[in-house]
């Protein structure tokens, strides 16, 4: 069993080196604990910093591309390197490597695919209420999209099998957290938390910058993935909006015209039959994007397979082809 521990960074160089220190190397049940940084392109010594530090291995973009591309490279890194499990960890030291064995425990056991570090926010004094209140109700609404009970959904520190990180693919660029639940869920996979601790904050948060971006890059997040996964539903409800916008003026027209008046009433007719209309337009964007989505998930299955094959004959070819492998150095 190998377990890769991912850290994201984006000019981490005060930080990271306590973060890697603190990361378990032996593991009850785990033969082999490697670390990996991507460095986001870093204009600090990122980098090096993660070197010095014992990093086994670094994904360096040249430029910055966000949280969730960096995830992404991070996940498709460590397939290649034969990742039988994968923990993705915040550079700033926010997590702690001791919860990593309650981190991968149900992976380790078959019981889930992906396990949610569960901050407790509730009783965590640092932040303010106000984040508190947005914590909680960001998470309520990604537990009702995606249909699972995960309590602290935009935690970072989290436990993915092989399975899971072949299975899910993020496309959103703000963060990979509510994304990747609710993938996880759609695609039938086993979602669990468990509780964690945090430590003493080191620096400000870098993703929640003010709460305003914070609401609306979640909101968009949400939108598009649920979007992506219920068109139908989506546009039906959007659509019925619209209907019931319209409706109301084309029934003040019919009764005027039953009156008689129906002549200076016109105005309501129209403005009713172009929401009608518009609900109509709704409806059929829906039909047409779900029959779309059968589309993607025939490509999510095609990609699925590639990735197996890509990803297995690579790790196999990294792993003959390393001399002095660290793991293998241990067992000898
Ligand atoms: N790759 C990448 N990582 C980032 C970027 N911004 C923040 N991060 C990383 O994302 C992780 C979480 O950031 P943090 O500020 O701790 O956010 P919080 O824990 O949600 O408050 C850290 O490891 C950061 O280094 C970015 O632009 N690119
Ligand atoms: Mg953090």
């Amino acid at each position: 069993m190998k377990l890769i521990v991912q850290i994201p960074c984006y000019n981490e160089e005060h930080t990271l080196a306590v973060t890697i220190a603190d990361i378990p190397r032996d593991i009850p049940g785990i033969d082999c604990v490697e670390v990996l940084v991507i460095d986001d392109g870093s204009t600090d010594r990122t980098s090096e910093v993660a070197l010095a530090s014992g990093a086994d291995h670094i994904v360096r973009l040249k430029s910055n591309q966000g949280l969730a591309r960096a995830f992404r490279a991070g996940m498709d890194a460590c397939l290649e390197l034969g990742a039988d499990i994968v923990v993705n960890t915040d550079a700033d030291n926010q997590y702690m490597g001791a919860d990593i064995p309650a981190l991968i425990a149900p992976v380790l056991s078959g019981q889930a695919d992906l396990v949610i570090g569960d901050r407790q926010t509730a009783s965590i004094s640092h932040f303010s209420p106000i984040k508190k209140a947005l914590q909680w109700f960001g998470s309520y609404v990604v537990r009702r999209l995606s249909g699972t009970n995960v309590p602290d959904t935009v935690s970072g520190f989290r436990a993915y099998s092989r399975e899971a990180a072949i299975r899910i693919n993020v496309l959103s660029n703000f963060s990979h957290t509510i994304e990747t639940i609710i993938q996880a869920s759609r695609r039938n996979l086993t979602i669990t938390s468990v509780p964690i601790r945090t430590n003493k904050v080191l620096r400000e948060s870098r993703l929640f910058k003010s709460i305003p971006h914070f609401i609306s890059q979640s909101l968009i997040t949400m939108v598009r993935v649920y979007a992506m996964y219920k068109p139908l539903r989506v546009f039906f409800f959007a659509g019925l909006v619209f209907f019931l916008i319209g409706v109301a003026p084309i029934i003040r027209f019919i009764y005027f015209y039953l009156q008689g008046a129906g002549q200076g009433n016109i105005q309501s007719l129209l403005l009713g039959s172009m929401f009608v209309l518009m609900a109509v337009f709704a409806w059929l964007i829906g039909l047409v994007a779900d029959l779309m989505s059968f589309n993607r998930q025939l490509q999510e299955l095609t990609l699925e397979r590639v990735k197996r094959i890509e990803f297995d004959l690579i790790a196999k070819a990294k792993a003959s082809s390393t001399k002095v492998n660290d793991c293998r150095k241990d067992e000898d």
